[in-house]
């Protein structure tokens, strides 16, 4: 009777990484894992840019899902700076999910280059299948990956319609390890208000810009202060361009491009942070700085 007890409420604590190409839906997973967004996501490739961890917790369980930037090999500091942070997030984790949406290629097969020295379960994540038109295609997927690697399971999965993703978690929850709860029960993400701030501004950019420049751009709260007045949060930003003719792209004709920029980022913030806040957005320009290690890392990145 008192074995049975104690077996009831053995707690269990994992850590999942979440790797793959840019723009394959890891965060977009990360979010539909957690059940409310922590990570921002967009069309274009090289949206994540730090390591983000969402939590689930239940009375028996603690998942940490670590959502990583896509892995690329890119020539500047900054990219190569940025796999580094997806590559490290292999160590130290129970369990990797390597998230793909195409056929194995050239770059699929790096990143499992990585998986070689692992000892731990890798599971194969063939995303986005609600754009796939049958099973058969599934299966074609599927099979250019067999032999690649010893997967310890394979899942098609669409993050975005929440396909399969009870399933997976199922069988993730059997794979993890006894453990404590190491995050507090109502803790979802490890990124601070001030760090999911910058990001949902970033996310705008990347949505209303095109080419280079949302790549050329870092954004920073650079003060936070109380309206009592107005009844609102004020946050000064600012963003960082690399080249005088990307900030009058970000700025617009008449201000218009950065006043939607702001107006966007406004509404998610408010309602993330669940108060009215007040944007005041500046643009700046830094020569180069995404291949300049003082400037990264003033900005934040790296491990
Ligand atoms: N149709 C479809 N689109 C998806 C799915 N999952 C993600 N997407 C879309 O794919 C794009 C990239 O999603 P992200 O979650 O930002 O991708 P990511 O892998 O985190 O990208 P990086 O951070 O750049 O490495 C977005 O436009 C998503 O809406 C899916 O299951 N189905
Ligand atoms: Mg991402």
């Amino acid at each position: 009777m008192l074995l049975r007890h104690l077996m009831k409420t053995t707690h269990k604590a994992g850590f999942v990484a979440i790797v793959g190409r840019p723009n394959v839906g890891k965060s977009t997973l990360l979010n539909a894992l957690i059940g409310q967004k922590v990570a921002i996501t967009s069309p274009k490739p090289q949206t994540t840019r730090h390591r983000i961890s969402g939590i689930v917790t239940t009375p028996d369980y603690q998942l940490v899902f670590v959502d990583t930037p896509g892995m690329h090999q890119g020539k500047d500091l900054l990219n190569r700076t940025i796999d580094k942070v997806a590559v490290s997030s292999l160590k130290d984790v129970d369990i990797v999910l390597f998230v793909v949406d195409r056929k194995k290629t050239a770059a699929e097969t790096h990143i499992m280059s990585y998986f070689d020295t692992l000892k731990i379960p890798v599971f194969l994540l063939i995303n986005k299948i609600d754009t796939l038109a049958s099973k058969h295609e599934i299966d074609e997927l599927i099979v250019s990956y067999l032999g690649a690697y010893d997967f310890a399971g394979y899942y098609p999965i669409s993050a975005k319609e929440t396909t399969h993703l009870e399933q997976l978690k199922r069988d993730l929850i059997k794979l993890i390890p006894e453990g404590p709860q190491y995050f507090p029960t109502d803790m979802k993400s490890d990124q601070s208000d001030t760090m999911m701030m910058s990001e949902l501004i970033r996310e705008k950019i990347l949505y209303l810009t095109e080419q280079e420049v949302p790549h050329a751009v870092a954004v920073q709260i650079e003060s936070l202060a109380d309206n009592p007045k107005e009844k609102t949060l004020d946050v000064g930003v600012v963003i960082i361009v690399e080249r005088s003719s990307q900030k009058m792209i970000l700025i617009g004709k008449q201000g218009e491009k950065i006043k939607a920029i702001g107006t966007a980022a406004r509404k998610d913030i408010n309602q993330y942070l669940n108060r009215k806040v007040h944007l005041t957005l500046w643009v700046k320009v830094k020569k180069d700085w995404r291949n300049r290690p003082q400037d990264l890392k003033t900005f934040g990145f790296g491990d």
